[in-house]
């Protein structure tokens, strides 16, 4: 006989509670009042000043200039949708006597945190003024991509970014508030591509059904409700959230609607009225469901079909008019002054480009320009291919299909392409059940949504004899500017041990597309042969690269280890660099630096980490007095150079090694990749100290 179990409900309320562990809270306090606000009228007639919407707006067109020219992508269509309902929350929070005591705030569209930034710099919260948010994204600024307490614990509770991931955080929140009997209410604001998600689906299943047991404290989950999500309105690219947004009611949900949340008195008192209603009755969760306007300020970002999602300005002079429409009339003051500033920045820069180009100052490259593009770009090009063949490859995506490039594959076949929304489990767990039909099921997202979220579908694709073909991007620092939540560092850790799982990390474009190629020919050979494919997970980097590193008498084959690069030749001392991925071409730069300074380097790819080719690693290790560099864009525990040493001892070899890879931290943003790489030693100046270490 077990144990018998009690619910937390059947235990009288008096014996109930527990405080947690007392320990310092590091969110600041209250601010004082708005720099740039509005006011508003309270339930009970009185006004408040807020956060002015607009001057959310016009900071956001302002510090995404400033991210976007440093070479940052950023976000304008969420946060402008979120302006009014933002200035309405923290309004509210920020009159009570100590917010903190009073409310949790967590926010699940990380995309829109950078308005949030703007909104706290505009109360000057947390010590953040409004000249910090001219470094919003760059490596020296807290204000990251997307909200991350390990980088700025006084302005943020809850980590954020990858969506649907903080409600269920939120709910935690509120369930230990309630175990504590604090007197505190939760708020989380969510938008509808995050409610896609199943994390985010389980919460809010989960906080009505426990607070109707009184397990959870008052908690108001606000909506913006746009139907777009990143790549286009979410009813016409996948289906409608309305109904799952109707049935919040019936899942124990009072829900306050708001028909225009980007009216700011009437986001106000819907949000108020949700505060009032969850905190009179904590039993019944409010959700807040506000029907806002993505890329709300500016008529060309509210048209486009992403909602403006991603910042549309490259240039200085496209700013002024941008956020001239945002604030309504001509800037000034600190507008002014900021604009002005970098307009004359932008322009200097032209007149050095355009005096340097009339001075012949870049004469030509004796050697032509080498030709570069995504990696990303090959894998589109296969799957057409092999579609014309009349292989049955289908696409099943969610929701970033644009920025994984597998795009024109859906352009080509809409017929064979499908859309679940942002949901990436779903997405997998489909694709699997395309599999077992007899498809050759390709999938597609960022790497850390692939593997974090993907997982379990994978390992239950297998289980299944269902395998997929993945497409993982934006590895991890590749994805500088979105921070930390979104640098997938621990990819190759996280799947490698899977069954029937082949990772493919190719170099190239060109590797890209014959990889990807063989994958699905090899897919199909099994599939006929009455025998189980594997699942073959490509993942790749983001930014551009040449797009063959191929050596003129080399040839791809799955599993062998390219020799990238070898100046080994009348060399006494050499090495060999083991690399993948994004950090090949930073291999062979670094190779050509060791030969400038006497060492010479064999660059392998070591493009097939879970499946090491042990063979040209022997071979070239024999040529290189058994030196070994092992470089990754990943966590060095687990990767790719852990799994390469553990299978060379393993035959015997014991090279003196270094593993290059980052030491158990989590990244930050950056404007690019390089100055991650350098900061944690992984680019080409950390390849040739290793190098020269082994020597
Ligand atoms: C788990 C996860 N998958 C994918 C993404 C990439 N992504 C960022 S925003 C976004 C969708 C934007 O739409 P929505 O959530 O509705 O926000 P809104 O349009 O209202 O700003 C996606 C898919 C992500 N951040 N997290």
């Amino acid at each position: 006989m077990g144990v018998e179990l009690a619910a937390a409900a059947t235990v009288s309320p008096e014996q109930r509670h527990r405080a947690g562990i007392a320990y310092a809270n590091p969110l600041a306090g209250n601010p004082g009042k708005p720099r740039f606000a509005a006011t508003v009228r309270r339930a009970d007639g009185s006004s408040l000043d807020v956060a002015d919407p607009v001057a959310t707006r016009v900071l956001l067109a302002l510090m995404n200039m400033d991210a976007t020219l440093g070479g940052a992508a950023c976000h304008f269509g969420g946060p402008a949708a979120f302006a009014e309902l933002m200035s309405s929350v923290h309004g509210i929070m920020f009159s009570a006597a100590d917010w903190r005591v009073a409310f949790n705030f967590a926010n699940d569209a990380g995309h829109t945190e950078n308005g949030v930034y703007a909104l706290k710099a505009n109360y000057g919260f947390a010590g953040v003024e409004i000249k910090d948010l001219r470094q919003f994204r760059s490596i020296t600024s807290k204000l990251t991509g997307h909200g991350e307490s390990h980088l700025f614990p006084e302005g943020v509770m809850i980590s954020n970014g990858p969506l649907g991931s903080s409600l269920p955080i939120a709910q935690g929140l509120a369930m230990a508030d309630r175990l504590a009997n604090n007197d505190r209410a939760t708020i989380c604001t969510i938008s509808d591509g995050a409610m896609m998600e199943g994390e985010a689906k389980e919460a809010v299943s989960a906080i009505a059904g426990l607070a109707a047991k009184d397990l959870v404290n008052p908690f108001v989950l606000i909506i913006s409700d746009n139907n777009t999500k990143l790549s286009g309105r979410i009813d016409a690219d996948s289906f409608s959230m309305q109904p799952y947004f109707a049935s919040l009611a019936a899942q124990g949900w009072e829900v306050v609607t708001c028909a225009n949340g980007n009216d700011l008195q009437q986001a106000f008192t819907a949000v108020e009225t949700a505060i009032a209603k969850a905190t009179g009755d904590r039993r019944k969760p409010v959700a807040l469901w506000a029907k806002t306007i993505k890329g709300f300020g500016v008529a060309a970002t509210v048209k486009s079909a992403s909602g403006g999602h991603g910042y549309p300005l490259t240039k200085g002079d496209q700013l002024r008019a941008f956020a001239e429409e945002a604030y309504g009339k001509k800037l000034d003051g600190i507008y002014e002054e900021w604009c002005k500033d970098i307009e004359t920045a932008w322009a200097e820069k032209q007149a050095k480009a355009a005096a340097n180009a009339a001075a012949g100052a870049a004469p030509a490259p004796v050697t032509p320009a080498v030709k570069k593009d995504k990696i990303q770009s090959g894998f589109p090009k296969a799957m057409i291919a092999a579609a014309d063949q009349g292989l049955p490859v289908v696409s099943v995506s969610a929701d970033l299909a644009g920025s994984t490039g597998v795009a024109p594959f859906r352009a080509k076949y809409p017929q064979l392409s499908f859309e679940v929304g942002v949901a990436e489990a779903n997405m997998v767990s489909a694709a699997a059940g395309f599999s077992k039909m007899g498809y050759i099921p390709v999938v597609d997202t960022f790497v850390q949504f692939g593997v974090t979220k993907g997982a379990l579908p994978i390992c239950m694709a297998n289980l299944s004899q269902s395998p997929v073909i993945a497409v993982f991007t934006h590895t991890g620092f590749q994805d500088a500017a979105d921070g930390a939540s979104h640098q997938g560092l621990m990819y190759l850790a996280m799947t490698a041990a899977i069954p029937h799982v082949v990772q493919y990390c190719p170099a190239s474009a060109e590797e890209a597309e014959w990889a990807m190629g063989e994958a699905i020919q090899r897919f199909a050979a099994a599939r006929k042969a009455g025998k189980t494919p594997d699942t073959v997970l490509f993942f790749c980097g983001r930014e551009n690269f040449p797009v063959t590193l191929k050596g003129a008498d080399e040839t791809y084959a799955f599993g062998r280890a390219m020799t990238v690069a070898d100046t080994t030749k009348d060399r006494k001392l050499s090495v060999v660099i083991s690399a993948n991925g994004a950090l090949v071409a930073a291999a062979m730069k670094a190779a050509e630096k060791l030969a400038a300074e006497g060492v010479g380097a064999i660059v392998l790819n070591n493009a097939t980490p879970n499946r090491p080719d042990l063979l040209a690693h022997r071979q070239a290790l024999v040529r290189c007095g058994n030196r070994l560099v092992t470089v990754e864009d990943h966590q060095a525990i687990g990767g790719a150079g852990a799994m390469l040493v553990t299978a060379l001892v393993e035959q015997g070899l014991t090279p003196k090694v270094k593993v290059l890879g980052v030491k158990g931290e989590f990244g930050q943003s950056a404007y690019t990749a390089d100055e991650l790489y350098k900061k944690h030693g992984i680019g080409v100046d950390g390849i040739v100290a290793a190098a020269k270490a082994l020597a």
